[in-house]
């Protein structure tokens, strides 16, 4: 067996035999993860629940996002966030204490284990061997309250590794070769396992960034062996005892086996605006850059920290170049200030910032119109930096010091000697958990009183599902749009996250700035889509925002899992055209007329629509599981738990 189905099988609920590939599968949730700008949604949907106390072994509520409090919105919900964790008997990680991947990866994961985080990137926790996968808040209140997380089976991709990385060559190249070779779609519906002999030359640290960034091939998870080098990292984090040795058998049959050789692997940047756009550095080297951020919950370890320090050691910053540095976690700024890394990188003029998400979701260090940014970061969607006409290229620690310093992209292996003497000094991790506050007791949790503030709104209910509908198509977009896209993040609109009326205004304005009120008048809409629609964040505010605004159906050539599984959940019917050819045919505006809904949901065959103006007729497949269906027969997922659905 993979390691994958190792641990699935283990957690199954309900049978003792895995499904076939793309069947439905119900796994049990060991440990859940949330952070602020999902949570509130999230613990919204939990207190309706109506359970006493969460059900999961383990829970955190994470404050990374929201942190930058420009006015009463993001402290109003850290509030009842940390209120609605003591009440309950979750974790609470203060706001300072670090992304929520890295800290969950250095305090709570454990290998063997499942993990279900409100976060894309939650599958961070692949680095230790645990089955650590992303979804919407409303799935990962079901898991709070014991219920099963449910999803189709993957298909598991081995990744088989040799050889070893040369200096200057970073775990970020590794990610972005395969993301290179397999796209931003590639991942859909599968797992990325590692293994082979390369393995054994990779710390967890850099595990963690690639099976972080394995959400921006689309995949349900990625995975590495729980070996001796992960029982280390867990030694040193202070945590042995969570430590149990973990791999696929050696005749494990994979769906797909992908070589990388290691020592094979060069530098490589992606390129404006997409996580696949990998190109070589050394041939965008000249290339005058105007910004350098590192951090992010991809890469800012300590080890990542310390490269950068050991390339602009004695340097100062090109004056050309803005540079930023956000540590993922505070165990991290701990650690880099005790090595003298942190000194290094004042000295060298680095802006230093808070241990939070920060410029990666758009909250501050916009670029200069038409800049160039490196970042260190995994998602490089048009606009989400704040500034929609820059460039953002997403590098290694390694790439980006060494354009802080020249000014200009410059091939990091230029400063291999600094990499190959280098004083990567492991400082032992020093276990502070000053800021993360433990569950309470039952009888001391009765007694704490929600904190709610003005600005948290109810989640609106989804509408119900009639059996036709004879509705326009208000947008047709592209291939690959991102949920940044459907309902962009930044300074201006995540304080909004708790107030879906509020937030609906901004639905699509990447794309189309009128669709907002186009849709209101409207009173109800379809949209079009190409492939991979929904791609990245978990943000279930990307079918909230258009369920308020009367979006009934999105009609596309292909879904990213997160997206449809959140559409599905609030009702809207993700619709794949059984040819996708059909696209091209079909323009704004179209009056679609979709009958047999409830038919075709409750027999499971194709959905047929029919365009009203020259009745010309076309499929949709039916590609959901019988439970999707009943969800969507329901008017969503509220009330299909209200009817005592699992
Ligand atoms: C992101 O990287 O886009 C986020 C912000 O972390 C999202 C979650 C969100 O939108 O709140 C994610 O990746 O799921
Ligand atoms: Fe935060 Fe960026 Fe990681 Fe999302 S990708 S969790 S915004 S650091």
């Amino acid at each position: 067996m993979t390691l994958t189905e190792k641990i699935l099988q283990k957690h199954l609920v309900g049978t003792d035999k895995l499904p076939e590939r793309g069947k439905d599968i119900a796994i049990k949730i060991d440990q859940t993860l949330t952070q602020d700008a999902t949570g509130t949604m999230a613990y919204l949907q939990f207190e309706t629940i109506g359970v006493e106390r969460v059900k999961t072994e383990l829970s955190v509520s994470y404050i990374d996002h929201n942190t930058l409090q420009e006015d009463f919105k993001n402290m109003d919900d850290h509030r009842y966030l940390q209120s609605v964790a003591a009440k309950y008997g979750i974790w609470f990680s203060r706001a300072g204490n670090g992304i929520c991947h890295q800290v969950h990866l250095e305090r709570f994961g454990a290998p063997g284990k499942t993990l279900l985080g409100s976060d894309s990137h939650t599958p961070t926790g692949g680095g230790i061997g645990m089955i650590a996968i992303g979804a919407g808040g409303l799935d990962v209140a079901v898991a709070m309250a014991g219920g099963a997380f449910h999803l189709n089976m993957p298909k598991i991709f081995g990744v088989k590794l040799t050889g070893a990385l040369k200096p200057g060559v970073s775990a970020k190249d590794v990610i972005l070769e395969l993301l290179r070779r397999e796209t931003v779609k590639g991942g859909v519906g599968a797992v990325y396992e590692y293994f082979g002999p390369g393995v054994a030359n990779l710390s967890v640290p850099q595990r963690a960034t690639i099976t972080n960034m394995g959400a921006e091939l689309g995949a349900t998870c990625s995975i590495f062996p729980a070996d001796k080098i992960c029982g280390d990292f867990l030694k040193t984090v202070g945590r042995s005892e969570c430590f149990q040795e973990m791999e696929a058998d050696g005749d494990a049959d994979y769906d797909k086996v992908i070589e990388i050789d290691l020592s094979s692997l060069e530098p490589l940047a992606a390129c404006p605006h997409s996580p696949d756009a990998g190109t070589a550095v050394k041939d965008l080297a000249g290339k005058k850059v105007n910004q350098v951020v590192i951090g992010s919950c991809t890469n800012s370890s300590p080890a990542d920290l310390t490269a950068v320090a050991e390339i602009v050691r004695g340097k100062h910053i090109a004056p050309g170049v803005e540079a930023g540095i956000a540590p993922g976690s505070r165990g991290t700024l701990i650690q880099i200030e005790k090595s003298g890394v942190l000194g290094e990188l004042i000295r060298a003029g680095f802006r230093i910032l808070e241990s939070a998400c920060g410029p990666c979701i758009g909250m501050g260090f916009a670029p200069n119109s038409e800049g160039v940014s490196l970042r260190t970061f995994n998602r490089n969607f048009k606009g989400r930096s704040g500034t929609a006409d820059a460039g953002i290229y997403l590098v290694s620690p390694e790439t980006a010091a060494a354009a802080a310093v020249n000014g200009f992209i410059t091939d990091p292996r230029d400063f291999a000697e600094n990499l190959e003497s280098h004083s990567f000094k492991t400082v032992p991790f020093e276990k502070d958990d000053g800021m993360l506050i433990s569950p309470l007791p039952p009888e001391k949790a009765a007694e704490v009183e929600i904190l709610r503030g003005p600005n948290i709104k109810p989640c609106p209910a989804a509408p119900e599902l009639p059996d036709s509908l004879t509705l326009p198509i208000l947008l047709k977009a592209g291939d690959n749009v991102s949920t940044d896209d459907i309902m962009p993040a930044g300074a201006k609109v995540l304080p909004l996250r708790s107030n879906i009326p509020e937030i609906s205004k901004f639905t699509l304005e990447r794309i189309d700035a009128g669709f907002y009120q186009r849709a209101v008048d409207a009173k109800g809409c379809f949209i079009l889509g190409g492939e991979n629609y929904g791609q990245g964040s978990s943000r279930e505010h990307a079918a909230l925002g258009p369920m308020y605004l009367g979006v009934r159906a999105v009609i596309t050539k292909s879904f990213a899992r997160i997206h449809k599984a959140n559409l599905i959940n609030y009702g809207i019917i993700p619709l794949v055209l059984e040819n996708p050819s059909v696209y091209e045919k079909l323009e704004n505006n179209d009056m679609i007329e979709f009958s047999g809904i409830r038919k075709a949901l409750q027999e499971g065959t194709p959905f047929v629509l029919k365009r009203k103006s020259d009745g010309f007729t076309f499929t949709a497949k039916n590609d959901l599981d019988q439970r999707a269906r009943d969800i969507l027969l329901a008017g969503g997922r509220a009330s299909y738990t209200r009817n005592g659905g699992q």
